[in-house]
């Protein structure tokens, strides 16, 4: 592990951060009028009072980036203008985009250079969760802050009190707390990716969380770091998860009580404020054995309470209008995770990669043979192998898919996913209707491990 939480050595001693508030967060809403999008340098204060600003790279300025929300049925309209020092792009994590607006270089789109625009317009097919980063030299940047949230309102959403967001990023700070260099290190990318040392709730060190006994909670969960999986408690009370990567689902109770969320998930959650006025209790993070942390605290005001009892409402979301994947007819192949320290490193690794591959497969520089081929309509079952040591998030563009089954066992919600989690030696099957005709990514969402070789393409052909 490279570093140790410097959240803590950074804060030691510092009195000041208690009660730092979350930064203004100020929805950019709207059918019809383009929302313009800039991504450039800013200088924020990620770590908060008595701490030197950080040099970031912000979409609108800010970290994370403007919420944007739309209405199911909506047409999003965003006009992207390229403020960086490099090229970029911006892809729509999660959403169901026509192939042109799904902004992967060399594959979807020509970069967007320094000084340049894109006019990015597509319909939101489904309500849920999602987000928007760069994929385009995206681990460093994402790590300078580029990602913000894609909120695409139900038509009839569930009755709740408050609707609350925390994008999760994670920071590898320096003591003056500028961004750590040491990009591509192979140190990273051979192991468990670029892990921060201080994590951030929308922008900021966040030490507390007013909440009102009896309210009833959505929180809208985004993991938005390079490498870092969390899992999260909410100590004292109940959450159930209602989506999953912004697919509804039933609710149930996270297994463990843990709500796991890695690179690139997200989980939608209701919680019941089932404490008493003046009560404080903590979230704490503990994916990683000895490292576990609380991310923060929810504090309970002294008013009394809203309600006696837990609202008495549904808590379900109508389903999304997702493809059912037809079984009987499907197209199977299995995707093998190979690679990283300790196992089968690609042929013809270099010091600076590939360290990684998909069945034997590894890009090199921009050309990437599809991985797998299928024609418009057809539905896939995939299975992930994971052969190697470590934890990947796979990410499949494009096309939303049900889990089936987990190290061989059905799963018991089937749920739908655009990113599933594997650990070492893991298996996962996967299965979806390739929808849309074109060149679709399928990679890790540890970024360190995307850029050297765990990323392939799949071919839709019309
Ligand atoms: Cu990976």
């Amino acid at each position: 592990m490279p570093i140790r939480l410097s959240r803590r050595t950074l804060l030691t001693g510092s009195a000041a951060i208690a009660g730092a508030a979350m930064l203004p967060r100020v929805p950019l809403a709207g059918e019809g009028k383009a929302i313009d999008l800039t991504a450039g340098p800013a200088r924020l204060p990620l770590v908060g009072k008595g701490h030197p600003e950080t040099l970031v790279w912000a979409y609108n300025g800010r970290v994370p980036g403007p919420e944007l929300r739309f209405r199911q049925g909506d047409t999003a309209r965003i006009a992207f203008a390229n403020g960086l020092p490099e090229v970029t792009t911006i892809h729509w994590h999660g959403l169901r985009v026509p192939n042109n607006m799904d902004g992967v270089p060399h594959l979807s789109q020509t970069e967007v250079p320094s000084g340049g625009r894109f006019a990015y317009e597509f319909a939101l097919k489904d309500a849920g969760t999602f987000w928007y980063h760069p994929h385009s030299n995206s681990g460093v940047q994402l790590a300078h802050g580029l990602s913000g949230a894609f909120i695409v309102e139900e038509r009839e959403p569930i009755r709740v009190d408050r609707d609350l967001l925390w994008v999760l990023g994670d920071w590898r700070l320096t003591k003056e707390a500028e961004i750590a260099g040491g990009f591509g290190h192979p140190m990273d990318s051979t192991h468990a990716g670029r892990i921060g040392n201080t994590v951030t709730v929308n922008g900021a060190i966040l030490d507390e969380v007013p909440v009102r006994a009896g309210e009833r909670v959505r929180l809208r969960l985004i993991n938005t770091a390079n490498a870092r999986v969390f899992a999260l408690e909410f100590k004292g009370h109940d959450p159930q998860v209602i989506a999953l990567d912004g697919q509804p689902m039933p609710p149930h109770a996270p297994k463990g009580g843990k709500v796991i969320l890695a690179p690139g998930q997200r989980a939608d959650l209701v919680l019941d404020m089932a404490g008493k006025p003046g009560e404080r209790f903590d979230v704490v993070d503990g994916f990683y054995p000895r490292m576990a942390y609380r991310l923060t605290r929810l504090t309970y005001g002294t008013e009394a309470p809203l309600r006696e009892s837990p609202l008495d409402a549904p808590i379900a979301l109508a389903p999304n209008p997702l493809p059912e994947p037809d079984l009987a007819n499907a197209v199977r192949q299995d995707v093998i995770l190979d690679g990283g320290m300790h196992g089968a490193m690609p042929k013809g690794a270099g010091p600076r990669g590939p360290f990684w591959a998909l069945n034997g497969q590894a890009p090199m520089g921009h050309h990437m043979e599809p991985l797998i081929t299928a024609k418009r309509g057809q539905t896939l079952v995939t299975t992930f192998v994971n052969e190697t040591g470590w934890w990947h998030p796979m990410h499949l563009h494009g096309f939303p898919f049900r889990v089936l089954k987990h190290n061989g066992e059905p799963t018991p919600h089937r749920e739908w996913r655009d990113t599933v989690l594997l650990g070492p030696e893991e298996t996962a099957e996967i299965a979806f209707v390739a929808e849309e005709a074109g060149d679709w990514m399928l990679h890790c969402h540890i970024l360190e491990h995307q850029e050297t070789g765990m990323m392939a393409v799949l071919k839709v052909t019309a």
